[in-house]
């Protein structure tokens, strides 16, 4: 087989390149290891940032979400069981955040490729990449136990933190940072009403607790737990009065209901560095991952994969590498305001049981200040909102 753009993932990442590389006229065939039932239906991520809400209308693949999602103009913070909104929207300049279910954007994507009959080829195994630092890289693969070939011009390495496309990149020039949280979170999906018509992040002694949601009738909720815990120790009960312990304020009761899903993620902060090795080029977590407190997982992988279709565009259009070889510089300085905002978020939220009381009360103080601060209110409203894609400075680069 031979395409333009080899993409290995059917991810967000992966998907959204595919199909903006279609829109530019540029071919590519995506290699999944998985079935598009098991794609379509992993629970992870629900906010949509406002540039990614753009880009979805932008790519014509926006409808559904405009019509299903659920926009939010806020979020509110709780601490010491005071709960205070934060008006985004107007600190902003009129932006906001989309509730949308990851597993809907990937079926919204999957049927604008197969529509548009773009490539995917599902259940794939023994994904290998070779000769990337040459100018035709190759993917091996099985499929349905014969191997199969995909040559390339360039290969998109979308396969997750766990793929094989970033352990491609030599441990030489390879240079990964990372941050792990003495934090985990406990996630459910519940049968009840939604719970509050915004996000609420609430921070207490017991721990954080994210009260977020997905439909009318399935909410998600998320708590903070020893990131070593085992599932088994959390009956539903105990769920729902921890949770309802977290978020408990004036006046206010968290509805509960049947838990049809419990699952606990540890956390980490991670960054591979540089995101390109010849014509090889990483983008979403098979570079980077970020704890979900600040919900930029999904819009991270969407930013990347931006960057990416404008090199790999230029250079269909000129022959010109320059984008494509400032890929991981201009990629990596969002990838980083995203991270110091993810890690901030997570301090400032959880809490650590290993704090003395003195950090514990700075701490407290911090969310005391951030949230009578117009100046700190807005900065956390811009970065959650989403910061501006910068391609006029990127362009300062002499790019
Ligand atoms: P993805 O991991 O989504 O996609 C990679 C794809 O590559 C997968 O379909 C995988 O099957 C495929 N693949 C892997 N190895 C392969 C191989 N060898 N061959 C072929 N295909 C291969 N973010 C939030 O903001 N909120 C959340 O609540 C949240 N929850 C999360 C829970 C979990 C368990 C995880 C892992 C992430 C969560 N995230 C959350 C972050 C999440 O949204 C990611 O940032 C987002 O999925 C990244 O998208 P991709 O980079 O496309 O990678
Ligand atoms: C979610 O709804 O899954 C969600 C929302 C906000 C976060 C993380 C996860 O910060």
């Amino acid at each position: 087989m031979k395409t333009q753009v080899g993409i290995i993932g059917a991810g967000p990442a992966g998907l959204m390149l595919s199909h903006l590389l279609h829109l530019e006229g540029i071919e590519s065939v995506i290699l999944e290891c998985r079935t598009r039932e098991e794609i379509e239906s992993t629970i992870r991520a629900g906010v949509l940032e406002q540039g990614t809400v753009d880009l979805m209308n932008e790519a014509g693949v926006g409808d559904r979400m405009m019509r299903e999602g659920h926009l939010h103009h806020g979020i509110e913070l709780q601490y010491s069981g005071i709960r205070q909104r934060v008006n985004m929207h107007e600190l902003t300049g009129g932006k906001s955040i989309m509730v949308y279910p990851q597993h809907e954007v990937i079926k919204d994507l999957v049927a604008a490729r197969l529509e548009a009959r773009g490539e995917i080829i599902f259940g794939v195994s023994d994904v290998g990449l070779h000769d990337v630092e040459t100018n035709s890289p190759r993917i091996t693969f099985l499929k349905d136990g014969a191997e199969m070939e995909l040559a390339c011009d360039f290969i998109a390495g979308c396969d997750g933190y766990h793929g094989p496309s970033r352990q491609m990149i030599p441990a030489s020039v390879r240079n990964e940072k990372k941050q792990i949280y003495p934090f985990g979170w406990l996630g459910v999906l519940a049968k009840t009403p939604i719970a509050n018509p915004e996000l609420i992040y609430a921070n207490h002694d017991r721990g954080f607790a994210l009260i977020s949601q997905r439909t009318p009738e399935i909410q998600r909720h998320y708590l903070q737990v020893d990131p070593t815990e085992d599932i088994a120790n959390w009956s539903d009960d105990r769920i729902w009065s921890e949770l309802k312990a977290r978020v408990e304020t004036d006046g206010w009761e968290l509805p509960d209901g049947p838990i049809i899903q419990k699952n606990i993620v540890s956390m980490r902060s991670f960054v591979c560095e540089p995101m390109q090795y010849g014509r090889l080029f990483i983008a979403g977590d098979a570079a980077h991952i970020v704890p979900p407190t600040g919900a930029k997982g999904l819009n991270l992988a969407m930013a990347d994969v931006q960057v990416l279709k404008r090199g790999i565009t230029a250079f269909y259009q000129s022959g010109d590498m320059n984008w494509l070889n400032h890929y991981s510089e201009v990629a990596l300085r969002r990838i980083w305001k995203a991270q110091r905002f993810s890690y901030w978020m997570t301090t400032m939220l959880h809490t650590n049981f290993n704090h003395t009381s003195f950090e514990r009360s700075v701490q407290l103080s911090e969310l005391d200040y951030v949230t009578s601060s117009r100046a700190a209110l807005t900065s956390l409203s811009e970065n959650y909102i989403g910061l501006p894609f910068e391609w006029e400075k990127e362009r300062s680069l002499q790019i």
